[in-house]
C-alpha cells in the first residue's frame, strides 16, 4: 500500500525524502525539527541560512515547503514544511495543515522523490490535536496520491500512542 503509518525516529528512516516539521526561519528548534538537525549535522543548517527570506526572519511561511539535501540523514532530500500552532480550530488550521502536505508532495515530486516519511506535523510544540491532525493528514495524502500514484508515503509517529490514532485515521 502506498501510503502506511510506522512507529520510529524518522531520523533513521533510509528513504528518497523526509519531511521535517520547521518554523518559519528554518534555523532549528526543538522536536523533530532538533532531532533532523542534530542527525543531518551542519551542512543542513547551512543549506538553510542560503535559503531566500520572503520576509524578514521567514524562509517559509505556514503551509508552504522548502527542500534542502539531507546531508548525513540516510534520506536524500529533507523537505521541511512549516504546519500551523493550534489556536481552537477556527484560524484556518485544518487548511493550513492540508497545505503542507499538498506542499511537501509536490515539491517532492519535483524532484523526483518516489518515497517520503512525514512526521504528525503540529501535534506537538503547535498543540493541534492528533485525532484532528490525522484526519487532515490522510484526507490530503489519499487525494495526492491519486495524483501521484508512484509516490510511497509514511506517516512516521514517534511512539505506539500516537501511531494508534494515525492507524485509526487511515
Ligand atoms: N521522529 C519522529 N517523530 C518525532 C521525532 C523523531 N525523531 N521527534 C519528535 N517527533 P514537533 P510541531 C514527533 O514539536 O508540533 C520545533 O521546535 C513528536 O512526538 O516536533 O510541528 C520547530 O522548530 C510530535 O508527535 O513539531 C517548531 O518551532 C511530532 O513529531 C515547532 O517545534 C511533531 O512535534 C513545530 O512544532
Amino acid at each position: 500500500m502506498a501510503l502506511s503509518v510506522v512507529t520510529s525516529d524518522l531520523t533513521r528512516l533510509a528513504l528518497d525524502a523526509i519531511v521535517n516539521a520547521a518554523n518559519p526561519t528554518l534555523l532549528g528548534g526543538g522536536g523533530v525539527d532538533g532531532a533532523i538537525h542534530r542527525a543531518a549535522g551542519p551542512g543542513l543548517l547551512e543549506a538553510c541560512k542560503a535559503l531566500p527570506q520572503v520576509a524578514p526572519g521567514v524562509r517559509c511561511p505556514t503551509g508552504e515547503a522548502r527542500i534542502t539535501p539531507g546531508f548525513l540523514l540516510p534520506a536524500r532530500y529533507v523537505v521541511h514544511t512549516v504546519g500551523p500552532v493550534w489556536k481552537g480550530g477556527h484560524h484556518g488550521e485544518a487548511e493550513l495543515l492540508a497545505q503542507c502536505y499538498r506542499s511537501s508532495i509536490a515539491l517532492a515530486a519535483r524532484h523526483e522523490v518516489r518515497s517520503i516519511a512525514f512526521p504528525a506535523i503540529s501535534c506537538g510544540v503547535y498543540g493541534y490535536p492528533p485525532e484532528q491532525a490525522a484526519r487532515v493528514a490522510m484526507a490530503s495524502l489519499r487525494e495526492l496520491l491519486a495524483i501521484h500514484p508512484a509516490m510511497e508515503v509514511q506517516l512516521c509517529c514517534f511512539d505506539e500512542r500516537m501511531a494508534a490514532i494515525w492507524r485509526a485515521a487511515l
